[in-house]
């Protein structure tokens, strides 16, 4: 039998350089940044009612760039107001980033940071432990549900946690997205379930559905440029490849007919649009908003 391929997810320095890569390459940022300055005020505003403190649980924030533009926008709906941040966060690295910048500004001395240098399970873990009754008003989990092992557990648990009129508010790759095409075509080779759940949120939504939970979705159209994949031998090709399959050096290591397979998919209408010379993959995002469960009478 022919040796499993290695997740890219084995090699950090690696993984973060494809990643750094992937944010030049796309506009996942840019149309986060969009949703989060036109849609999300309307729904930060509704949260809290009055209250003079606001609690707010960050889940796998990363470096924390999404997190403060988030708390621009939380600022402006509640002056004045003070914020509990609890920061999620397993890679020490990632947490260490967002604190060097949170000590660079002087503008967030109304947030309070708690940080958990820690999984989504942890943190779940330790506040079933600690039998916290903490209510929150707003809680995120971005890009990060294909990293825990069940993510409808992951959300009940979280849309637990919220307060009266409390969000939360979920990001992935949208089930209309190239990554959705990819997942469906390869899952039984690209997509290993001990590493991370190649899950959408047309996945979400069947979920939430069969359980009669109202959300709201809205889609975010994003894109990458993976031109550079169809050049053999291209360093930075070579590395978007390996995000696109979290595959470590899935050019040199996947099976032929494997590596074909993939390169025609990423190329085919169903995944990308071609313009220009440059053929842009579709990253579109879904974001999906909860509000807390219905008490049962
Ligand atoms: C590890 C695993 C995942 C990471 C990471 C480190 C990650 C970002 C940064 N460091 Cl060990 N995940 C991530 C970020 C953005 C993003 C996705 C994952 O769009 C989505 N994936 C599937 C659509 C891309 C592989």
């Amino acid at each position: 039998m022919a040796s499993p391929l290695l997740s890219l997810v084995n090699d950090d320095s690696r993984y973060q350089r494809a990643f750094q890569l992937f944010l030049e390459r796309s506009s996942e940022h840019q149309c986060m940044r969009d949703f989060i300055h036109n849609i999300l005020p309307d729904i930060l505003a509704s949260v809290g009612d009055g209250k003079s403190n606001l609690n707010v649980i960050g889940v796998g924030s990363g470096a924390g760039d999404i997190d403060l533009e988030m708390f621009s926008e939380l600022r402006l709906k509640h002056p004045g107001v003070k914020v509990d941040n609890e920061v999620v966060e397993p890679s020490g690295q990632q947490l260490h980033n967002y604190r060097v910048m949170v000590s660079k500004r002087t503008d967030l001395d109304y947030i309070t940071f708690t940080w958990n240098k820690m999984t989504a399970a942890e943190f779940e873990e330790q506040w079933k432990q600690k039998q916290t009754t903490k209510k929150a008003d707003f809680i995120h989990l971005i890009q990060m549900l294909y990293y825990v092992k069940d993510p409808g557990a992951t959300i009940s648990f979280f849309q637990s946690l919220l307060d009266k009129n409390g969000k939360l508010l979920i990001i992935l790759v949208s089930g209309d997205s190239g990554w959705g095409k990819l997942w469906r075509t390869f899952r039984s080779q690209l997509c290993n379930p001990d590493i991370s759940q190649c899950v959408t949120t047309a996945d979400i939504k069947a979920v939430l559905d069969a359980q009669g939970i109202r959300y709201r979705n809205y889609e975010l159209p994003s894109h990458m440029d993976i031109t550079e994949c169809f050049q053999e031998g291209h360093a930075d090709g070579e590395l978007l490849l390996d995000f696109l399959t979290e595959v470590l050096d899935f050019s040199r290591t996947a099976a032929p007919e494997l590596k074909a397979g993939v390169l025609d998919m990423l190329r085919h209408p169903d995944c990308s649009t071609e313009s220009d010379g440059r053929v842009l993959f579709n990253n579109n995002l879904g974001v999906i908003v909860l509000d807390p469960l219905p008490h049962k009478q």
